[in-house]
């Protein structure tokens, strides 16, 4: 019985997340779900990956968090459009859903976007369940979180076209293995690209931020 509620739960998000991505496909909008555990860096590397995109890439931001509007406020410096999402509205959920997407897209200047950017609520295990209607997905795992991560939470790095190991600027403070880290990365998702930056000191950002133009690129030529 449990296992029908979820699913029709599911499914309405299904529906509701192909409505988004119909629309987005009309407007020629590429639309990337940023997802991560709290606090691994995702506003801070928005913050510096939007700053290198734009004017180019005319971008907008969905930020989800369960309260406040902090993350909406720093990424606001950066003259990006932003609507801050706060899911204690919709019951305090751990991921932001298709319907809430869809409501917070239609405060967005739609007709003069190229790139809309979700900054997901922090949380490793309820976004990779939810479709947006998103073009592709990115986990960010921060080097402070350990090596086993990818295996512990493997939806999130099987779903995912894209990950970014941030905060290298620490390794030098850590009993840490990147390459045991990514070697995890690729053993559930073999093949994906892995981006290893710090958002704090903006090493490796560019190889990041060309992954976005690229695909950015991609769609609007089609
Ligand atoms: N040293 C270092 N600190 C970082 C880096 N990126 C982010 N931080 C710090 O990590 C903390 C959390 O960063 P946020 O960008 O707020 O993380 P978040 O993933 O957006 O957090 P939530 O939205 O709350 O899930 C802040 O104190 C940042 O300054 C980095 O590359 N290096
Ligand atoms: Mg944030």
């Amino acid at each position: 019985m449990e296992v029908k509620v979820v699913r029709k739960v599911l499914d309405v998000n299904n529906t509701m997340a192909e409505q988004n991505r119909k629309l987005f496909a009309d407007k020629n909008i590429f639309v990337l779900n940023v997802m991560s555990s709290p606090g691994s860096g995702k506003t801070t590397t928005l913050g510096k990956t939007i700053a290198r995109l734009m004017p180019e890439m005319r971008t907008a931001v969905i930020v989800g968090d369960v309260s406040t509007t902090n993350d909406a406020e720093r990424l606001a410096k950066t003259g990006a459009p932003v609507v801050q999402v706060n899911t204690d509205a919709f019951g305090g959920d751990c991921h932001l859903a298709a319907h809430v997407i869809a409501t917070a897209a239609a405060t967005l200047p739609l007709d003069d976007m190229d790139l809309l950017i979700v900054e997901n609520v922090g949380n490793l295990v309820c976004p990779a369940e939810f479709d947006i209607g998103e073009d592709r997905k990115v986990v960010v795992l921060s080097v402070t979180e350990g090596e086993d991560k990818p295996l512990k939470y493997p939806l999130m790095f099987r779903v995912c076209d894209a990950a970014i190991v941030n905060k290298i600027d620490l390794l030098p403070y850590l009993e840490y293995n990147k390459q045991e880290t990514i070697e995890n990365i690729l053993q559930v998702h073999p093949g994906m690209p892995v981006f290893e930056i710090s958002a704090r000191t903006e090493d490796g950002i560019d190889d990041w931020v060309n992954w976005i133009k690229d695909n950015v690129r991609r769609k609007k030529a089609l």
